[in-house]
């Protein structure tokens, strides 16, 4: 159980990685860097704690962690407390829906275009966010 969920981290790690070194010289793979084209979460306020970003939609977070910023990833099923929409303009789907529970089934919790996001989610919605989709408006 514990090897299989440092393995786990060292999945994420890595992908993370990758694409850091996809946008070498754009930015660097700090915990509150996002790079462009990518919908970034945190698990705290004011973009602290651990981090994931993904360019693409999430029907489920399942049991994905985030990335840590301190050697324990939490899992990105309803940690989120701050995000950031950092998609591309040239894109089809720019604007970013996050929903509580898998395939959106709680409803919309919040929404925004290019580089809107929020330091606080607020306490309504805090620590429940499960899906993702980009979509066109
Ligand atoms: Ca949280």
């Amino acid at each position: 159980m514990r090897f299989r969920e440092i393995a786990t981290i060292v999945a994420v790690g890595a992908a993370a990685a990758v694409g850091a070194l996809a946008c070498a010289g754009t930015a660097s793979a700090d915990q509150f860097s996002c790079d462009i084209g990518e919908y970034c979460m945190w698990e705290h306020a004011n973009v602290t704690g651990d981090r994931y970003t993904t360019a693409g939609s999430m029907a489920s977070y399942g049991t994905i962690r985030m990335v840590p910023d301190d050697g324990f990833a939490v899992l990105l099923n309803n940690s989120v407390s701050s995000w950031l929409n950092a998609g591309y303009y040239s894109s089809y789907y720019t604007v970013i829906h996050s929903y509580d529970g898998a395939n959106g089934a709680g409803g919309e919790l919040w929404s925004g275009g290019i580089r809107q996001g929020e330091a606080w989610v607020g306490a309504t919605d805090n620590d429940r966010a499960g899906s993702h989709y980009w979509r066109h408006s």
